[in-house]
Parts: C-alpha cells; sequence; structure tokens
C-alpha cells in the first residue's frame, strides 16, 4: 500500500521546523537560523520513500503578532494545518526545561486552534541533544501531557537527526493511503527562483544586526539560463524598508552586500546545480510591511 500526505509543522519561533524539514528531505530546503521570523512563507519539502510521499508545510512560527506582515504569518500556519493530513507540533524542550513557564504561556493557546483542526496531534520534543540530565524531561513531559492530552509525544532532536526515525514512523500511521504525486527527485512545490531569494535572505539574517532583516524582502527580477556557458544569470533586489538600513546593507565599500552575494551564489549553485552569476541590488521601499499589494507580490499574502 502506498500513501501520500501533507503534514504540517507548527510551533513557536526557533522550535526547530525548518531544521525537522531540512532533516528530513536531507537537503537545506527552508532556511534556518538562530532568529525568530526566518521562515515567512509557508515552504514545502517532499520526502519521498519506497512506499511513501509526504509533503512537509513549513510554516512561520506561530505567536501573538502586530501588524499587516505579521498577520500574513499566522494565516499562514493555520492555512497550513486546514490543509493538513496531520499536524506535528514542535516544541523547545531545553528552553522550557530551563523556563517552565514559557511552557504554559506558548504552548497551552495553541492546544484549542489545532485541536478545532481535527487532525492528528504529534508533538516533537526538540532539541533533547541540549538536555544533559534526561530526569530533567520528566516534569516538563508531565505538564505537557496535561496540557495536551489528546496528542502523541515523541522526543527527538532535529538537529542531530535523533529520534527522528521514530517520529516518521508515527507520522506515516497517519498517513492515509495515496498516490504519489511528485516526481521522486522533487523536493520542493516551491520553485526554484523562491529558494533562491530565500538563500539570498538567509544570508542577510545571518550578517545583519538583530533588528534588520525584518525590514527586507528579497525579489528575484531576472533569471536567464546562458546556455553557452552553462550558467545562470540571476539578478536580485534587495528591498529594505528603511533608507538608513541600505547603506549597512551594502556595507563599507560595498564589502557586506559582497559577502552576501559570493555565500548565496555558491549555495544558489549548489541548489540547482548550475554555475550562477549572482548580481545584488539594494532599493528603499519605505513601508512595504504593511503594503498588501506588495506582500502579495512578494508571496507574503495568500
Ligand atoms: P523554526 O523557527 O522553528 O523554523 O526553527 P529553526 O529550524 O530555524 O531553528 C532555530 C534554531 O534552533 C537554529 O539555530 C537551529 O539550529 C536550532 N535547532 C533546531 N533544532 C535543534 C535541535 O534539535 N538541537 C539543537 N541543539 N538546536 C536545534
Ligand atoms: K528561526
Ligand atoms: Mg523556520
Amino acid at each position: 500500500m502506498h500513501k501520500f500526505g501533507m503534514i504540517a509543522l507548527i510551533g513557536p519561533p526557533n522550535a526547530g521546523k525548518s531544521t525537522l524539514m531540512n532533516t528530513y528531505i536531507g537537503q537545506k530546503v527552508a532556511i534556518v537560523s538562530p532568529k525568530p521570523q526566518t521562515t515567512r512563507n509557508r515552504i514545502s519539502g517532499i520526502l519521498t520513500t519506497d512506499d511513501a510521499q509526504l509533503v512537509f508545510l513549513d510554516t512561520p512560527g506561530v505567536h501573538r503578532l502586530r501588524g499587516k506582515m505579521n498577520r500574513f504569518l499566522l494565516e499562514s500556519a493555520w492555512n497550513a494545518l486546514a490543509s493538513s493530513d496531520a499536524v506535528v507540533v514542535l516544541v523547545d524542550a531545553a528552553l522550557y526545561c530551563a523556563k517552565p513557564q514559557l511552557l504554559d504561556k506558548e504552548i497551552a493557546p495553541l492546544v484549542k486552534p489545532v485541536g478545532e483542526a481535527g487532525r492528528p496531534v504529534l508533538v516533537a520534543v526538540n532539541k533533547i541533544d541540549r538536555i544533559k540530565e534526561k530526569d530533567q524531561l520528566l516534569p516538563f513531559m508531565a505538564r505537557l501531557a496535561e496540557l495536551w492530552p489528546e496528542a502523541e509525544f515523541v522526543p527527538v532532536s532535529a538537529l542531530k537527526a535523533k529520534g527522528t526515525d521514530e517520529l516518521l514512523e508515527r507520522i506515516l500511521a497517519h498517513t492515509p493511503e495515496g498516490p504519489q504525486m511528485f516526481p521522486e527527485d522533487q523536493i520542493s512545490t516551491v520553485p526554484l527562483r523562491f529558494m533562491a531569494s530565500e538563500i539570498i535572505r538567509e544570508k542577510l539574517f545571518y550578517s545583519l544586526r538583530q533588528e534588520l532583516p525584518y525590514s527586507t524582502a528579497v525579489e528575484i527580477e531576472q533569471w536567464d539560463e546562458d546556455s553557452r556557458e552553462d550558467m545562470v544569470v540571476i539578478n536580485a533586489v534587495i528591498y529594505t524598508s528603511r533608507p538608513s538600513h541600505k547603506g549597512m546593507i551594502i556595507g563599507k565599500q560595498g564589502a557586506n552586500l559582497k559577502a552576501i552575494g559570493s555565500q548565496a551564489r555558491q549555495e544558489i549553485a549548489e541548489l540547482i546545480g548550475q554555475k550562477v552569476h549572482l548580481e545584488l541590488w539594494v532599493k528603499v521601499r519605505e513601508g512595504w510591511t504593511e503594503d498588501p499589494g506588495f506582500l502579495r507580490a512578494m508571496g507574503l499574502g495568500e
């Protein structure tokens, strides 16, 4: 019997949703960073085995947010839930062992809305590699089970791929019968050019100071195959909502932008298996995070 299913990954920012998806797909599909809100759009990763195909729907962290962009982020998480066959809720065990009060604050509000979607719920108790004494997990697991009586719990380390096979078995137990929908070498339902823009955004995240990345968006303006050179020529624009940020992104004598470009170029080349010529431009677009038309054009709305 062949199985096919859509699996929503939800949870607070930084719980490890994108890391788990990348571990399953075996390649970097979603960008990962220590900063919350790295994942803006709904990103999918396709896992194909001999007898099953799973489409993981990675989502932005679910938390209370203000502003239009943040509303889009939330909507996207709930839409993933609605189109899923099962949901995996990621929780950061290391964080909640250290700060038990956060468990009630961050996880308790998810129980009802997720429950109302009527999907089987698996809670992946993540980052167990960071917990030295396994006994420390017990009170936390007890409180979690109390909060979420309908859920199944699986301790994992998404980063070190520990417990992830057990989690996959449990996911498959809730996956309906169905045919393979995508070729086995396809790793995402998201177009390559969008994945390329995400790679550039990830490099921005790592290179900029805390407050900067949230004001930036990346758009691929040109994507041309140069068949003579066996090369892809890509032009991308980095939009920032603040004029004062433009200089910071570019850096002294363009050094920062150059570094971002060179790291992103290598990674995009790896992703598409071709040489890449990448040009980056920085443009100021004030107020873009509150502009519904622009958000939609950037794929941030539904
Ligand atoms: P997301 O916001 O839920 O998508 O979280 P990310 O996947 O972006 O991960 C947030 C941070 O937690 C990154 O720095 C990851 O490397 C880290 N992380 C994720 N899973 C694990 C894990 O199992 N163990 C450890 N030690 N770190 C993890
Ligand atoms: K993150
Ligand atoms: Mg993420």
